[in-house]
């Protein structure tokens, strides 16, 4: 490549970049009523800025090519800063390692511009081999919090296995954002921990977590569901008790696994979440995104629990690097009651979703609870055909 090569290829990818950022997210028509999607997906690789990527300096880098590649936007948290729609950005390298990276938009559907710098994340006496899947938390302590999976290689796996890993609860602090205070890992009476949350207000006193206890580093084993547990303090966390207050049942949507996705909303009528299920098929683990409410009086208790899912992949969301999943991290509601999801598609690109509280309460008390069975299933299904029925025939 020559210089001027070198120049003009270079100035075709920031003008590729800038198309790719400022493209107007369009709205997708209403469909179930429940939420909208919106047409592209809003975080994707070609976000990141093109020097975090490439070596600029013509001598060393004569065929521009990408130094440090990066293969996936994915598992955003989401928070609102200085009145920008911010994501915590799972940023994934092709070395498979991801960091944290936030990206700004100023008005949480496109044009979203990540900081100067990626995240840098203190690391504890024991260094994560990964760390992803941050969810804020804005603590009535004053404190921002984010919460996510520490990864590393389990110090009891055989020499010949390269493979085995395990997860647990990292904490870090923040007041902007940029500079990080890393506490010491969450530590319960589970062997791993991973889609842990801490809740926003302190319960009798103390920092309340949603956690997700797992016997092995992928398989839940006897863990159960979505976790509740309490700890005196953040410097330690330590959860002395756990309880299951969200189950994995058989033969529904959260069958095989769940895990809380972002911070609750604090509503009039409940704490309202967001969360992943998971389900065995025959082509692979699929997940999907569904939406719970707790007590304002007791947030470990479940007062609705609509059935089935709320948002699954579809369309292009079915592409990637794992194929049929969704999962959301990240959720941020506006001043309006406006409520923006976001959703990892194929934990590779991230997408946006439109809903409010309003419509989110509505659909978590009047959808059904899952029936269980199909004939209960049926019973749901035919109570509504002959009310509406009713309407039809005047
Ligand atoms: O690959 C799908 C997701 O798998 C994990 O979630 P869970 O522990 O609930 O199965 C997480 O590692 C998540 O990052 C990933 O998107």
């Amino acid at each position: 490549m020559t210089k001027q090569e070198f120049e003009t290829t270079l100035n075709r990818l920031y003008e590729k970049q800038e198309k790719h950022i400022t493209k107007k997210n369009k709205i997708c028509d209403h469909k179930n009523g429940i939420f909208n999607r919106y047409e592209n997906p809003c975080v994707t690789p070609e976000n990141v800025p093109i020097h975090w990527k490439y070596d600029l300096n013509f001598k060393t880098n004569p065929y521009l090519m990408e130094r440090l590649g990066l293969n996936a936007t994915l598992n955003c948290g989401a928070f609102k800063w200085k009145d920008k729609y911010c994501l915590m950005v799972r940023t994934e390298g092709v070395d498979r390692k991801s960091f944290f990276a936030v990206a700004e938009s100023p008005n949480g559907i496109d044009n979203f511009r990540f900081w100067d710098y990626p995240v840098v994340m203190p690391e504890t006496d024991r260094p994560d081999t990964n760390i992803y899947d941050m969810r804020i938390t804005k603590h009535e302590d004053g404190w921002i919090y984010g919460v996510f999976c520490t990864e590393r290689k389990d110090p009891n796996a055989p020499a010949s296995n390269t493979f085995l890993a395990e997860a647990q609860g990292g904490i870090a602090r923040t007041k902007d954002f940029v500079k990080w205070e890393r506490l010491p890992d969450m530590k319960s009476p589970s062997a791993q921990q991973r889609n842990l949350v801490l809740h926003p207000e302190f319960v009798d006193g103390k920092y309340a977590f949603y956690t997700r206890p797992q016997d092995g580093f992928v398989d839940t084993g006897k863990g159960g569901g979505i976790g509740w547990g309490l700890s005196k303090s953040m410097n330690p966390a330590i959860i002395e008790s756990e309880i299951i207050i969200e189950p994995n049942i058989y033969h529904t949507i959260k069958e095989l696994k769940n895990g809380q996705g972002p911070t609750p909303i604090k509503t009039k009528e409940g704490w309202l979440h967001l969360a992943h299920g998971t389900r065995n098929t025959a082509s692979g683990l699929r997940y999907v995104l569904y939406i719970f409410v707790t007590s304002l009086e007791d947030p470990s208790k479940v007062i609705y629990r609509p059935g089935g899912h709320l948002i699954a992949p579809e369309g292009d969301e079915r592409i990637g690097d794992l194929q049929g999943l969704v999962f959301g991290n990240g959720w941020i509601e506006d001043d309006n009651g406006d409520v923006f999801i976001y959703y990892a598609a194929c934990d590779t690109i991230t997408y946006v979703a439109k809903t409010s509280v309003d419509k989110l309460l509505d659909y978590a008390k009047n959808t059904p609870e899952d029936g269980l069975r199909s004939a209960k299933c049926v019973e749901q299904r035919i109570e509504l055909i002959n009310n509406n029925l009713k309407i039809l025939n005047g």
